[in-house]
């Protein structure tokens, strides 16, 4: 069951400790701003790219953004999906998740069951992952109905993933919100993978090494920007965040 992306993540955190991964919004770029960023992270030593966000686009959007992406980059092109309309056939694996916390079915397990069978269909890897919002959660908090995990709650975020790892889920995803204005504490990724054996994914308003390091040093196995992508500077500040969750763990 465990496919060639999932396991080329695995073996990377494995001897490289703390992993990347850059997101792309369709929503906010056209194809060929998304194969220049692709391509920049790329060469910052990024470990996969992610695509997604938290509202509709259309589906010929996301299939160019992803041809793109793929016609230029060897990493693995990891699809993000809010709803059944973020599949792409043109990527390599489809981050198959349900959103732990929210109120409404759908999110939980209704968008899957209607969109597995194009995953089948399309021949993509679909890799297992509990996705909790916390803190502000923004856009996708909202979207996807959830009681957000309030930052001074690690234990109640801890509980969640907890039980997406007893579901049988591959890896847990932190989601602090895109361009949330805190990042995921410290404190609450320390509580959360103290608990955890599968890997831990930390997102949401990452913008400098800093920050970077002090989730990589908590315990996130991967790192997740996507905004800082898409600022002017943002070949300098990828490239150092990465160089500095570098080694950290391993
Ligand atoms: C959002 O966690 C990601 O799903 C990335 O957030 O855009 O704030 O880096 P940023």
């Amino acid at each position: 069951m465990v496919g060639p992306v999932e396991k080329y993540l695995l073996e990377k955190i494995k001897t490289e400790g703390s992993i990347h991964i850059t997101l792309v919004d369709p929503e906010k770029i056209s194809a060929s701003d998304a194969s220049r960023i692709a391509e920049n992270s790329e060469n910052s030593g990024t470990s996969a790219i992610m695509i997604g966000g938290s509202t509709f686009v259309s589906q010929a959007h996301l299939d160019d953004v992803v041809k793109a992406i793929k016609s230029t980059v060897n990493i693995p092109a990891i699809l993000f999906p809010n709803n059944i309309t973020g599949i792409s056939s043109h990527a390599d694996a489809i981050w198959f998740m349900s959103l732990l916390n929210s109120v409404d079915p759908y999110f939980l397990i209704g968008a899957q069951i209607l969109g597995a069978p194009l995953i089948k269909k399309y021949g993509l890897e679909p890799i297992s992952m509990g996705y909790i919002i916390v803190g502000e959660g923004g856009t996708a908090g909202i979207v996807g109905k959830a009681i957000s995990v309030p930052y001074n709650k690690p234990e109640l975020a801890a509980a969640h993933a907890l039980a997406g790892q007893y579901l049988g889920m591959r890896f847990i995803y932190l989601e602090g919100g895109s361009g949330a204005a805190n990042p995921v504490p410290p404190e609450m990724i320390l509580v959360v993978k103290h608990l955890l054996e599968i890997p831990l994914i930390v997102g949401g308003g990452i913008r400098t090494k800093e920050q970077a390091i002090a989730a990589a040093s908590a315990g996130a196995d991967i790192i997740v920007t996507g905004n800082v992508t898409e600022t002017n500077d943002a070949k300098q500040r990828v490239s150092e965040i990465i160089a500095a969750i570098k080694g950290l763990k391993v």
